[in-house]
């Protein structure tokens, strides 16, 4: 709405002239309603503390946070789960810094999002002549963000809320920053004029019908496989064709692994996955159809030792530069997931697609041999608790909740936590991502619960969750249901580490022993417990999940239990002379 009557008279109307007057505050209300845009994640502060509070009266839901970079974390988890930007809002310089982590989290992992900042004068920052919370934003942004924009003049503020919606979610989705400078939130502008300025944004992520021929080369090659193999990536889960998908992979037969946010796209205890038989499937398959998944360092870039030289690439993405980024693509198909996955149901034949009978079998027997082999170890009950034992645990709890989500970060909680805890549904397992990032954990907590009002198990590796952990006030603040499970084994990795001089610091890796975080929620309404084995840690899950209130479950893991680095010890760097930190 155009803001007329709460406005005192302009000069032009005490003179006797009526002409209704608007701001830039309300422009980018109004903008952000226009296009569909309900819920803002920020932190206040000069130039942009009306803005908020105008937001929420105009009906906007305003998620005020303690860090911008727990805000837009929250707006970019938004972002995945609706395919809408979600919106950060920051103030000038540090804030805006501060979001800009997330930003940059944003576009590394594809997720559509926009930070929009309050920035301070033009002039005085062009000269550098030091304002309050000097710098020059848009320029900071622009390595990090797919789009940076600024607005000048309040007319624009219609045309740069459109053009950030449409670079944040056409194509491959990312991060985009949209400065507004102070002068322009409070310039006064016509109010007609202004309405008029506004742009309703049509089709922002328009299909992208990849062509027939791309369809036909890839199901030739798919045809020819003996041994063919579909990996789901995040960009899968992302593009919301489900069924299609679904269907694809049942009607050829062909087995799949999920990546880790891609998990639960079909049922992990679906017969056709091979996740249990992972380094089989990498090493053997001889046709390979990657759907919305980048061969990057998460999947050994493609190659050799993981991958068998000889095999050959289907890959389905929206980008085309994605294309022979790692390794040669001999079939690509560039178009969006869900026109693409009709496309391959509309064309496929039926039977055109074999795997190989003895693929199958060898698939099925690696993964009970595999099954077995970690069933003593999932089934041991180690005092104090190991990683697995208290996610068997978890995963008991959850096993009949599939509308739960799961935010998980840490090392080896990140890890261990990926392979125990099965997804039954699409777009449920939120994690560390492509950059192996610590401090989503609240904030993709909150942006989950936030967007679906569904519960939230965020389970943290204890370091993870210092990242983002005074977001705990804010979780008590909106009564969100979140239960945060803390694996305190005391340290990064582990947490008996010891300083290597002898002196009296710890070592830099160990934190305070046995830390009550359950008290840390405590301070804010919340529940904490503090559990020592499998059974205390079940008990107090399914507890705190039927009371739908925030709470902290402080799990006590054996300090001994982890590995460094969990499962990415191998990247390391070793010195070539040996001995570094030892
Ligand atoms: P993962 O980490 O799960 O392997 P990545 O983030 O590496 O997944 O890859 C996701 C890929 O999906 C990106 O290359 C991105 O361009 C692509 N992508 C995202 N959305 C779509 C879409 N709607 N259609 C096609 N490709 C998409
Ligand atoms: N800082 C940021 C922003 N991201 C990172 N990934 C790291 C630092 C380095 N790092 C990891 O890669 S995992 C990790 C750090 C600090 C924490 C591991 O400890 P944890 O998990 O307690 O969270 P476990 O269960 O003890 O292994
Ligand atoms: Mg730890």
């Amino acid at each position: 709405m155009i803001a007329t009557e709460t406005k005192a008279p302009s000069e032009a109307e005490s003179n006797g002239h009526k002409s209704a007057l608007t701001d830039g505050f309300h422009l980018v209300v109004d903008a952000l309603k226009l296009n569909g845009i309900d819920t803002i994640y920020g932190v206040p502060g000069i130039p942009i503390t009306d803005l908020a509070r105008l937001a929420q009266a105009e009906g906007i839901r305003v998620i005020s946070f303690r860090h911008e970079q727990s805000a837009g974390n929250a707006a970019a988890i938004a972002g995945y789960l609706t395919q809408k930007p979600g919106i950060c809002l920051t103030v000038s310089a540090p804030g805006f810094l501060n979001g800009l982590v997330a930003v940059a989290n944003a576009t590394t992992n594809g997720f559509p999002m926009i930070q929009i900042s309050g920035s301070s004068d033009r002039a005085i920052i062009d000269l550098q002549q030091g304002d309050y919370e000097e710098l020059d934003q848009m320029n900071a942004a622009k390595p990090y963000t797919k789009a940076a924009f600024r607005v000048n003049k309040p007319e624009d503020i219609g045309i740069g809320v459109a053009r950030a919606i449409h670079a944040a979610v056409s194509g491959r989705p990312g991060g985009v920053y949209l400065d507004l400078t102070s002068d322009v939130l409070s310039a006064a502008l016509d109010a007609d004029a202004g309405e008029k300025s506004l742009v309703h944004v049509v089709d922002p992520s328009p299909r992208q019908i990849p062509s027939p021929e791309s369809i036909q080369r890839a199901l030739d090659l798919l045809a020819s496989a003996q041994r063919p193999l579909i990996l789901l990536g995040k960009g899968a889960a992302y593009a919301q064709a489900d069924a299609d998908i679904r269907s694809f992979i049942e009607k050829t037969g062909i087995p799949y692994l999920p990546m880790s946010m891609a998990k639960g796209l079909l049922p992990d205890n679906h017969p056709q996955s091979a996740a249990a038989a992972r380094s089989v499937v990498l090493a053997q398959a001889d046709v390979v159809m990657l759907i919305g998944a980048r061969l990057n360092w998460l999947l050994g870039h493609g190659k050799a030792p993981q991958w068998s030289p000889t095999a050959r690439f289907v890959q389905v993405d929206i980008s085309p530069t994605e294309i022979d980024s790692n390794r040669p693509i001999a079939a690509p198909v560039v178009g969006d997931i869900g026109s693409a996955m009709s496309a391959f149901l509309a064309m496929l034949k039926p039977g055109q697609i074999q795997p190989q009978t003895t693929w199958i079998k060898t698939i099925a027997e690696r993964k009970e041999h595999n099954i077995e082999r970690m069933a003593a170890s999932l089934n041991a009950n180690p005092s104090p608790m190991n990683f697995t034992s208290a996610l068997r645990a978890i995963r008991d709890v959850l096993d009949d909740k599939p509308e739960i989500y799961v935010v998980n970060e840490g090392a080896n909680t990140l890890d261990i936590g990926r392979n125990i805890i099965d997804m039954h549904e699409p777009r449920k397992r939120l994690d560390s991502g492509t950059w192996g990032v610590m401090g989503i954990g609240m904030g993709y907590a909150i942006g989950a619960a936030v967007t679906s009002g569904k519960p939230v198990v965020a389970i943290e590796g204890d370091s993870a969750f210092g990242f983002s952990g005074m977001e705990i006030e804010t979780i008590c603040r909106y009564s969100l249901p979140i239960v945060i499970v803390i694996f305190n084994n005391g340290g990064i990795y582990r947490g008996d580490d010891v300083n290597r001089s002898g002196g009296v610091d710890p070592a830099p890796m160990v934190f305070v022993k046995a830390a009550r975080y359950d008290k840390l929620i405590e301070a804010f309404g919340g529940t904490g417990h503090h559990v020592t084995d499998p059974q205390g840690l079940a008990k107090a899950l399914a507890d705190a999940l039927a009371s739908g209130k925030p709470a902290i479950i402080n799990c006590i893991i054996d300090p001994t239990a982890g590995t460094e680095s969990g499962h990415i010890q191998n990247l390391n760097p070793k010195s070539q002379i040996g001995g570094a930190g030892k």
